[in-house]
Formats: structure tokens, sequence, C-alpha cells
């Protein structure tokens, strides 16, 4: 573990919390005490939230059967939160600054422009017949179109059901399906590094499978890909400007869906992860507020994909609920050098910039140059997502990138928590390179013991060492899996009763700072994407050559964690270079390029127990080169594997 002297922040007070960690801490108590919560949630979402309609109660329910329910009877509108009450006092602020791929090409959206943008295309939905409670799928690149179509979705009360443009054209069919969408927003392509991605022909492949799409409207992103349009197909381009600029906000129900994302978990297929209107705003706009004690002159960028739940959070809804400034960045880091991020800082006189460690991981790779050569004295705060950061990285970022003078903001969240759950606040918060440090207002985390789901006891001084728990609801905790219920409740509320099972393991340190140790079940997380390794096995063995296949992470150098597979070849077939490049292929094609493997390695038999479990423990400490760690394997078939298993994975590294 890294050093556990705390590094103090160099920024200043934060402005809504200016007495410190003592005012912290008061709210914290105040935001979980029973006897004070309500009043503590009646004034923050007072603060964010214009209602419609008042709320009779601020929470009911909880996790024993996952009713959980906050501001209940409230009506709102989440697109009115986040544009038109901007409108008065910033209807000229830039809402939206888009950094296009390529540089120099940036354009501004002030707040009454995306309000007309997204009345617009509110009207384009409505005139094709898409109407309230309707899901929306949009599988569009990162462009002010796909906000303003988020954006339009909740103005007309259709929960909208965001797919990573990365995604192949199956994943996208299988999640138009599953939320039962009729209609699908894309664009014509998509640009990222110089790539063309043609999004209208992938759309179209996996919308020929869902006979219940009845309309694709299409943005256009560049023009130039003439794809064949079908009766289905609406050029957005012609009909959006043909709306009228105001759109009537329909009044929703706080615990209605506002939207579903789907995420990996360790079994079966990604599930839709469902987020509800009240709850979540205001959580992903509290969090953008205090997390990044973000001021009214920020211009904050989180570099995340809007098909990612980060981008949802930090990139539309906290910071438009907000009246902030917020970045689109369309491009890769590395486009057109490893300096582009600190360009656009220069550029755009960025002072928050939230991105994942893997970035800064890579672009660690280039030196220091890249960096220095730009102007960054408009950063205040540097947030990082997505897994455990490693110290030498956070030193780098806060070294380097931030010249020692911007506090970092190691937020831990997951899809599930709709906002950050652990963030050390800036200004108030002392950090420590690598832990999250501590939870956010209205979090409660536990450490359990894994096996016995007590909890481990703490006292100040001591370090408890387990699995991470979160004990009462918090406004956006997800409240089901889409159609699902059951395998909600097994996922994340049966495991720990009555709590909330992250899926991390944690250890709490002596002064009571949370360092996250990723994750204990069967999920990857590689430059920050979670995947499910169900899945990446189940798209192994649909290849004929495959006759059972084992998916584990490993320590990767850049990517936190790399994919390995171990195969279990079909009878009578033989391994070939050829072979295992097919079989990589099978997995880009049937997930996304991001789900690449990294390492393939056929095995003549997998470490299995008795009855037929594979023992994923094996294969972790083989391909992480911790053979002297196995432990006991005596419960395995036949233990005669192992060794053959160790010197196929040092052949094959
Ligand atoms: C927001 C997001 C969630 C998983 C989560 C954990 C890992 C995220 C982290 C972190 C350590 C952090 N994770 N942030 N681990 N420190 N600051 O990433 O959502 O894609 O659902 O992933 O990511 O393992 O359980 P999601």
């Amino acid at each position: 573990m890294a050093e556990l002297k705390p590094v103090y922040d160099p920024i200043g007070q934060h402005h809504a919390i200016p007495g410190g960690l003592k005012q912290y801490e008061e709210m914290y108590k105040e935001s979980i005490d029973p006897s004070t919560r309500d009043e503590f949630w009646r004034k923050q979402s007072a603060q964010f939230i214009d209602w419609i309609r008042p709320y009779d109660r601020v929470s009911t329910g909880g996790f024993a059967v996952g009713d959980h329910a906050w501001f209940v009877g409230g009506q709102l509108n989440v697109s009115a939160c986040c544009l038109d009450r901007h409108l008065a006092t910033k209807a000229d602020k830039t809402a939206i600054l888009w950094e296009a791929d390529e540089p120099g090409q940036s354009k501004k959206l002030s707040y009454l422009e995306v309000f007309h943008g997204t009345c617009r295309v509110a009207n384009a939905l409505k005139l094709h017949g898409c109407r309230k409670g309707d899901f929306v799928t949009i599988y569009m690149p990162m462009m002010p179109d796909t906000a303003m179509a988020m954006l339009a979705c909740t103005r007309i009360g259709c929960p909208h059901s965001v797919v990573f443009a990365g995604f192949t054209a199956t994943s996208l069919k299988d999640r138009i399906v599953d939320s039962q969408s009729k209609w699908v927003c894309t664009a014509d392509v998509g640009k990222r590094g110089s790539k063309t991605i043609k999004l209208k022909e992938i759309t179209d492949a996996a919308v020929n499978d869902c006979p219940n799409v009845e309309r694709v409207f299409v943005f256009k992103r560049t023009g130039e890909h003439g794809v064949p349009y079908h009766a289905r197909d609406v050029h957005m381009d012609l009909v959006v400007p043909k709306m009228r600029p105001y759109c009537h906000a329909e009044a929703m129900g706080s615990e209605e869906t506002m939207f579903t994302l789907y995420t990996s978990g360790s079994t079966g297929k990604p599930k839709g992860v469902a987020h509800s209107y009240a709850g979540y705003l205001l959580f992903a706009a509290m969090t953008t507020k205090y997390s990044f004690d973000l001021r009214d002159d920020d211009v904050f960028a989180c570099v995340a994909d809007v098909g990612w739940i980060t981008g949802h959070s930090y990139i539309v809804y906290g910071p438009l609920c907000n009246g902030a400034t917020t970045v689109m960045f369309e491009s890769v880091p590395t486009y057109p050098d490893p300096g582009r991020y600190w360009q656009m800082v220069a550029t755009h006189k960025i002072s928050v910039f939230y991105t994942a460690p893997t970035a800064i991981r890579a672009l660690m790779a280039y030196g220091d140059e890249p960096v220095k050569k730009h102007d960054r004295s408009s950063l205040r705060i540097l947030g990082t997502v997505g897994e455990p950061i490693n110290p030498e990285a956070w030193r780098w970022y806060f070294q380097v990138v931030g010249d020692s003078k911007c506090a970092i903001a190691d937020t831990y969240w997951q899809t599930e928590t709709g906002g950050h759950v652990m963030t050390p606040l800036p200004g108030v918060t002392p950090m420590k390179p690598g832990s999250c440090c501590l939870p956010f207002f209205g979090v409660e985390p536990k450490v359990l013991d894994a096996q016995s789901g007590q909890e481990v006891a703490w006292s100040k001084g001591q370090r408890a060492d387990g699995v991470l728990a979160l004990a009462k609801p918090w406004p956006s905790a997800c409240r089901t899996v889409w159609g699902d219920h059951e395998r909600y409740m097994a996922t994340y509320l049966d495991c720990y009763k009555p709590y909330y099972f992250t899926g991390d393991g944690c250890t709490k340190d002596e002064d009571g700072y949370y360092w996250i140790t990723g994750r204990v079940d069967d999920v990857l997380n590689t430059s920050g994407h979670r995947i499910g390794t169900a899945e990446v096995e189940s798209a192994l063995v649909a290849h004929p050559a495959v006759a059972q296949a084992a998916t584990i992470g490993y320590p990767h150098d850049i990517k936190g964690q790399g994919i390995c597979c171990y195969l279990e070849l079909t009878k009578g077939i033989t391994e070939s270079p050829e072979l295992l490049k097919e079989l990589k292929g099978a997995v880009r094609s049937a997930i996304g390029p991001f789900a690449t493997p990294d390492l393939l390695i056929p095995v003549a038999g997998l470490p299995k127990t008795r009855s037929g479990k594979i023992m994923r423990r094996i294969l972790r400490k083989v391909a992480a080169a911790e053979e002297d760690q196995l432990g006991d394997v005596t419960t395995l078939a036949d233990p005669s594997v192992v060794p053959l298993l160790i010197a196929k994975v040092k052949q094959a590294q």
C-alpha cells in the first residue's frame, strides 16, 4: 500500500464547504442521521431541482426488498432543471463546448441554443410518434446533438438507453430488444482519432433484426457517408430545423424511470441498470458541485464518453443542472499527438479536468514534455474515475499535470450508484494518493468479511480489510434491473442483507480512509471498461474451435487489467497463430474492440474441481506470475494440469 501520510490540498477553501473537514463531518452526519437526514435532503433538493409538483415524502422504502424511493409524489422535468431554469440569467453562457476530433474545430453552444436545439429534437421525436414512456435507444458519437437527444428524451418523458458507440451491431441489437425501444437515434458516422466509424451502417445491421423499431433518427456528423436510407429513417438535419424551438416539458414523477444503462455483471447478459428522475438528477448535480468545488466561471471537462455513466452524470446532467460550461471531447488523448488534452486545456482555459487512470498511465509513457509545453495554469481540480489509481500515476497527475497546485479528486462510484459515493472534497479532505478517501453525503460504507458478511471491526489506528457494501439508500442508488427485479435483488441486495453490495474489495486504513482494491467478482475492468468474463467466454465458445473458455483479468501496466483467456480447443483442432487471431476477432465482433483479449492461451486442460467448477483463482495467480502463491490445489480433479498451465503461460507472455 502507498504512503499513509496525507497530502494536503493546495487549492484553498472549498466554496460551498468553507469550514473544511469539520464542516464536511457535520454535513455528512446530518445527511445520514435519521433525525436530520430528511431536512438535509430537502435543502439540497431545493437548490438543484425546480419542482413542478412538490413531493410528499423525502424518502421511503429501503434495500430489504429494493423499494427505496426518493421525493415521493413530486414531479419535475429533468431537461427543464438543466436548461429552462438557467435561461433567465445564463441564456448566453456557453453550455456545451464541443472539441471536435480535428483540433481547432471546436464549437460553442449557449444555454439558449441548447434549449432550442433540445426542444426541436423533442418535437421531431414527437412528430414521428414517439410518446411519453417509450424507450429511446441512443447510439451516437460525442457530438452536441447526442446531449440534446438525451435531454429531448427527458423533456418528453421518454427513458433513454444510451449505447456506447463502440459496441457492435449484435450488442446494440441486444440492448434495443431488451429495452423494447421502438425509437433509435444514431448518426451517419462517428469520428475518433481521424478514424471514421460507420454508425448508421452498424445501426442498420442491428435494427434489421428488430421488427419493433419504428423509426431511426439519423443525425448528421459529417454527411460524407452515403449510406442508403430506408423508409424508417428520419433525416434529422432536414427535419430538426423545421421544428418549433419550444417544446412542453412533461411533468414526470420523481420515481419514474429516467434512463437505463447496460452494464456487465459476473453472469449472463448485460443488465439494464435503471435510474429514476429526481434522485439521480439531484445526486449527479450535487456531486458535480461538491466533489469538484464547482464555480460559476469553471470550464468543466469530463473526457469520458456519454455512452458510459460517467458521461451521463458528468458531461450532461451534473454540469448542466449546475448551469456550468461542459466540454464534450470527441477525440482520443493521443490524437494528433499525446499533448492533445493539455492543448485543449490551454485553448479553452479548462479549470476542472476529469479522466481515467488508464489514460493517465498511457500518457505518462510519453514523458513530461507533451504536458509541459502547454499552458495549464487554468487547471484547479483534476479528477479520476473508473478503476483504482496507482500512486505512481496519481503523483504524475498531481505533480506534472497539475504542477502540484491542483486538488486530485479520486472519485469512486459505479453505473449503479449514479454518482460519486466516495471521494475527497477539494480544499476539504487531505488527499492520499491511491485512496478515494471518504464517503459522500448520504453514503454509509461498510467493510464486510466476504465469507460471514459480518462487518469487520475497525477503530482509529486499525485497518479493516474486506468487501465493500453500502448500508442505506442514497438518492441515486439504482432502482432495479430493467424488467428483472429478481436479478437486481440477487446481484446487489441479497448478497449481504440488508446492504447494497458493490462487488469491490476494500480496505479502511488507520485514518478511516477507504482504498478500493478492485472487483472481487467475475467482472473485468480493462482501461476503465467493465466487461463480464461470461460475455467474453460466450463469444469464444460460440466458435466451433473452442470447447471451453475461462477468462480472467491480470495486472497490465496501462490498462489496469488485461484480458486473459484460457482455451480448451475442440478435439482434433490444433492451435495456430491464425486461429488465435480469428478468435480475437470473434470477441471483437461479438462485444466490441475494447473487449479484445490481450492473451489467448490454449491449454490441454483447465483446472477444475471435482464438481467441474473452473478454479479461476489458480488461473489468476498463474497469469499474474504468482505461481508460488497458488494455495490449496488438492481439491482439483486433476492437479497435473497446473504445471502444464504454468509452462504454457510463460511461453505466451
Ligand atoms: C463510474 C464507473 C464501476 C467499477 C467499480 C470499481 C471501479 C470506479 C473507481 C474504481 C477504484 C475508483 N472504479 N471508480 N475503483 N477507484 N475511483 O467507473 O462505473 O463502469 O460501472 O465501473 O469501476 O471496481 O465497481 P462502472
